[in-house]
């Protein structure tokens, strides 16, 4: 970390620094016309942590604008929740879709 006794080595680490990633995603749901309503409830609920009135909500807002957000994490986070959807609606064969994008 930097030192406040040693200027040259605080300037030196502050600017070898590597930029890091930004910290938080958000996790999206997009629309299509082919996954049921209440699969997507469910999905909201299962892996978001929503109640089903917080997700009935989320679905209606992606059902009518095309895509809604369902949480906020850090990035391993994040994705661990986007294959979790996607490896769910593979398994029950819907085309629902799940992208991660900066916060
Ligand atoms: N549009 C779908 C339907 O009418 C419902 C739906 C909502 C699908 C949200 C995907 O992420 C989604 N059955």
């Amino acid at each position: 970390m930097a030192n406040t006794k040693h200027q040259d080595s605080v300037i030196s680490e502050t600017r070898t620094a590597k930029p890091k990633p930004p910290s938080m995603y958000k996790v999206i749901l997009l629309n299509d016309d082919y996954t049921p309503m209440e699969f997507v409830v469910e999905v909201i609920q299962r892996f978001f942590g929503k109640t089903r009135e917080q997700a009935t909500q989320i679905m209606l807002k992606v059902h009518t604008e095309g895509a809604g957000v369902c949480g906020v994490y850090p990035h391993g986070i994040a994705e661990t929740k986007m294959n979790q959807v996607m490896n769910y609606a593979q398994q029950h064969q819907h085309p629902l879709q799940c992208v991660m994008e900066i916060a």
